[in-house]
Parts: structure tokens; C-alpha cells; sequence
């Protein structure tokens, strides 16, 4: 789109998104820079993440481990991933993919494609996951020719890829999860982010609970953590942002930031997690997150996923997931984790010169877990219609 037709429209064009991106990102690179808190997976002398990870996790809501999955497992993915785009709906509420074929996956129970309007901002300022993208983003025009809607997030990963499953169950980035949310941690969901140059939209500013922020029991652990492995190179211009350090302080009033930010969507103090192939960060879904529209050249695919503590969603409804008369008992979660069983298992089968994960609620019943056809049918299918949100 031309500059004076994104004008007429009252939106910028993606060159002066960029533009108006560029001090923004290089402030932020400096400010990523003199925090750090980044670096590869380690372990103390008995086995367990070390504790100065977890310590920089929890001061800063956040973590970058660099160079976890290797090229091969990256590889893997990319190819996965990118047959799913070649092979998702062409368009929202289509049934087939590009070449007229039955899209892959849409026979689930839920309906694995979200899709967006190249630039835009779907969710901010609405009433959308319980109003928690408080304030739209600054949306742009994409080039002419751009297609209508492209994918923004494929669920369902572990049902979809074999290579979603397998890095579900990698051994570093659960003992991380265990580490964090301590022996009896359980899943919460699984995404896929795609963010195609000059065309991914932004996710609005927001912290990802929903339950707790009132609770006597809160905590700034208490909504969990996710992470997300990186497969390309990702900037400032397309990767997460976080607001460090918000995670510990309750519900932030993010409109307020924004109003006191003159309006702008780049709020102070925000860093981007810019990454490496094969890096993985977590983010504590306490802190403050976003991204902005990708006017930049990179492909960012971020395979995205997340943790809680069992006693954080035992009893909880469904609030975003399921109906709300849904409720987290131990059948449910009990059912849910055992993905990460099966997954761990799948790995092994693959990975033969890693350490298997040794994941505690179902030590001793291993057996049961193996990956196999049996298992993809009592276990895998449709497994994301138990995510456990809260
Ligand atoms: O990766 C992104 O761009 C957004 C991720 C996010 O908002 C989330 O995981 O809650």
C-alpha cells in the first residue's frame, strides 16, 4: 500500500512502522544488554538447574537460554512447522489448504488455526481472554498484494508434528520447568508463533493469568511460566518483549502505562528477547509481554508452551479454555501430563544418547506412556481440548 492510501486509511505504512521502530529497538537492545540473563542451560554438582538461573528467573521474570536445541532438532522443526503452513486453511473458517486439499489438522476437536490481518493488532482493547490486552497496539498497511489474513498461531503442536512432541519432552527444558514450579508441575498449553516478514501482527501488551490475582494464595509465581524455542534468528523489530520484573507486582494497569507513555504502545523499560536458532526463553506469565507487528525481514517461529504448579490449577475452572463448569480435578490434569510422559518417551525413541527427563508423578509408570499408535489414540489426540489455562 502506498504511503498517502495508509495515510487516508489513518495507518502507518511498514516502512514507517519500521522507522518508528528503530530508536525504540536499539534503547531496548541496550537496556537487554546491561541486564544479560541469558545464557545456556546449566546444572549444579547435583543434577539440578542451577540455582543462580533460577534466582535470575525469578528477580527478572525471565530467562534466555542460549543454544539449547541443536541444529538437527531445529532443522526438524522448520520443516515441520513449515509443511503445517503450506498445509493450514487458506483463509479463517476454510476447510482446505492451499491446493485445495483437507487442511492439516482440521478434523480436531479444536480448530488448531488462529489467524490475523497482516500488521494488525486482533485482540488489544478488546474483551478478548478476559479483557487482558488492555490497549491496542499501533497497527500498519502491509505492501500491496498481501494476502487477507495470514496464520498468527498454530495449538496443538504434540497432535500435529512428531518433532512438537519430541521437544515437549526435552530433558534440560523440564528439569527447567521442574526447577521453577517445583516436582509436580503440569502442562498448561502448547503454540505454535509464526510471524511472516512484513505481514506477522502484533499481540498486544498483557500478563497472561486470569484466576489468582485476587487470591489470598497469589504469588509471583502462581500463573506459571512458559517458553518459547526459537528456529530463526529473531530482532528487536520481531521478537518477544518483556517489561522485566512485573511479574511480582500483581495486576498491572497496562492502559495507565500507556496513557502515562503519551499513548505509545513502546513502553519504558521493555527489553526484547531476541534469540539465536535453537535458543529458548521462559517468561513468567506475570510479566508483561508483547510483540509488535514484524515489518522486519525475519521469519520468526517461536514454538511456544508452558508449565504450572499442580496446587496453582487443582480444583480451578476453565476459564479460557473450556466451558467455566469445567473444573481442573486430578483426572483432568492427570490425563493432561500425561502428554509430557509420552512425550519424553518419544524423545527417548529419537534422542537415544540424552538422559531421559525422570518426571515424578508418573515414576514407576513409564510403561504405560510409551509412544506408540496405542498411545497416540488414548493420550495425544485431541490433547489440547484438556490444556489447563488459567
Ligand atoms: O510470542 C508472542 O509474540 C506472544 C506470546 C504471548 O503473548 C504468550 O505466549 O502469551
Amino acid at each position: 500500500m502506498c504511503s498517502e492510501q495508509a495515510g487516508a486509511r489513518g495507518v502507518l505504512t511498514a516502512e514507517d512502522y519500521a522507522t518508528r521502530m528503530e530508536a525504540y529497538a536499539s534503547a531496548g537492545m541496550a537496556r537487554a544488554r546491561r541486564i544479560g540473563n541469558r545464557g545456556p542451560v546449566r546444572f549444579d554438582e547435583c543434577g539440578k538447574v542451577h540455582p543462580d538461573i533460577v534466582d535470575a528467573y525469578w528477580k527478572h521474570g525471565f530467562y534466555v537460554f542460549e543454544n539449547v536445541l541443536h541444529e538437527v532438532e531445529v532443522e526438524e522443526l522448520r520443516r515441520d512447522v513449515n509443511d503445517l503452513l503450506a498445509r493450514a486453511p487458506i483463509r479463517p473458517g476454510a476447510i482446505v489448504d492451499a491446493e485445495g486439499n483437507p487442511a492439516l489438522g482440521i478434523d480436531m476437536k479444536r480448530n488448531p488455526y488462529f489467524f490475523v490481518k497482516p500488521l494488525s493488532d486482533p485482540v488489544g482493547g478488546t474483551s478478548a481472554s478476559h479483557g487482558r490486552h488492555q490497549s491496542k497496539m499501533t497497527e500498519a498497511a502491509p505492501a500491496e498484494g498481501a494476502p487477507e489474513y495470514v496464520v498468527q498461531i498454530i495449538a496443538g503442536m504434540c497432535q500435529l508434528i512428531e518433532s512438537g512432541l519430541r521437544v515437549y519432552g526435552h530433558p534440560h527444558l523440564l528439569a527447567v520447568a521442574e526447577a521453577i514450579n517445583g516436582p509436580d508441575f503440569v502442562p498448561y498449553n502448547d503454540a505454535i508463533f509464526t510471524k511472516q516478514p512484513g505481514l506477522g501482527g502484533s499481540v498486544a501488551w498483557h500478563q497472561d493469568g486470569v484466576t489468582h490475582w485476587d487470591s489470598p494464595d497469589w504469588d509471583e509465581g502462581i500463573h506459571g511460566v512458559n517458553f518459547q524455542a526459537q528456529l530463526n534468528r529473531t530482532s528487536a523489530f520481531s521478537c518477544l518483549w518483556v517489561v522485566p520484573g512485573t511479574h511480582k507486582l500483581g495486576r498491572v494497569d497496562i492502559q495507565a502505562r500507556v496513557d502515562a507513555n503519551g499513548g505509545s504502545d513502546q513502553l519504558p523499560d521493555a527489553i526484547p528477547l531476541h534469540c539465536e536458532p535453537g535458543d529458548v526463553t521462559i517468561v513468567n506469565r506475570q510479566t508483561l509481554h508483547s510483540s509488535f507487528a514484524n515489518t522486519s525481514d525475519d521469519f520468526r517461529v517461536s514454538v511456544s508452551w508452558g508449565f504450572h504448579r499442580r496446587k496453582a490449577v487443582a480444583g480451578q475452572h476453565g476459564h479460557l479454555m473450556q466451558p467455566a463448569d469445567v473444573v481442573y480435578d486430578d483426572d483432568f490434569i492427570d490425563q493432561r501430563a500425561s502428554v509430557v510422559q509420552v512425550a519424553i518417551d518419544a524423545r527417548r525413541q529419537v534422542y537415544r544418547d540424552e538422559t531421559p527427563f525422570v518426571y515424578q508423578p508418573f515414576k514407576g509408570a513409564a510403561d504405560r506412556f510409551r509412544w506408540c499408535p496405542e498411545t497416540f489414540e488414548r493420550v495425544i489426540r485431541d490433547y489440547n481440548t484438556r490444556d489447563i489455562a488459567i
